[in-house]
């Protein structure tokens, strides 16, 4: 398999760690989406990452999804996510919510970025929507107290989480005050602590494109 994508993304690092801990052979392409779009363009014609090409040549887009074809290929016993049930549903809105943010800093970025008038009141309707997830991710961390986000093992809401943290404070995190989510911060410190999480990891830099 190919995985294309930078790991300063936190799409794309949640697919990279999860091919490490389901022990997957892959080619890391990390091929930037303004810099290489003209590669990433013959995979996937959304110009997004992370995109997975499988060793049959389909391209894969869609960190949810993607992930959910890993799920399967690493299989019931060793998946990051419950099989079914209370506890799939938790992961994959947790995980849906870190993902949600991850999206807005991405728009909020590129707003930044492209737009020389970026728009207040569109900035300041971003800020509050990521604000305010953070807030419900950290309710939801904090009580009851327990080891991880389903208590007992690792999961993918346990990645989305802190790589959504990660990224966010490396791309945009000047002027926020994280000090607010307590239970956030310790969850991002308990992930990032692990092996694959310092292997899978490049510090955000922008890639302007080329021309
Ligand atoms: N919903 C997508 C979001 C992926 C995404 O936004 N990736 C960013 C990099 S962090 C990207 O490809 N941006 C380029 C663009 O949207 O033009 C997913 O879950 O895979």
């Amino acid at each position: 398999m190919i995985l294309i994508g930078q790991f300063d993304s936190p799409f794309v690092r949640r697919v990279g760690i999860a091919l490490e801990l389901y022990g997957l052979a892959y080619e890391h392409k990390p091929w930037s989406t303004f810099g290489d779009a003209d590669k990433i363009a013959a995979y996937n014609p959304l110009l997004r990452v992370p995109t997975l090409v499988l060793d049959c040549g389909e391209a894969l887009v869609e960190t949810l999804a993607i992930l959910d074809t890993l799920d399967e290929m690493a299989g019931p016993e060793r998946m990051l996510i419950p099989a079914n049930g209370l506890g799939r549903r938790k992961v994959l809105q947790v995980a849906a919510r870190a993902g949600g943010i991850s999206d807005k800093a991405v728009s909020l970025f590129y707003s930044q970025r492209f737009h020389e008038n970026a728009s207040p009141d569109y900035i300041a309707r971003i800020k509050g929507q990521i604000a305010a997830t953070f807030a419900w991710l950290e309710r939801d961390r904090a009580t009851p107290a327990r080891e991880y986000w389903l208590d007992g093992r690792l999961t993918h809401a346990d990645l989305a989480v802190a790589a959504t943290l990660r990224h966010f404070r490396d791309a945009m995190g000047e002027g926020w005050d994280f000090s607010r989510w307590p239970a956030l911060q310790a969850h991002s410190a308990q992930c990032e602590a692990l092996p694959v999480f310092q292997k899978i990891s490049q510090p955000f830099v922008f890639t302007p494109a080329k021309g």
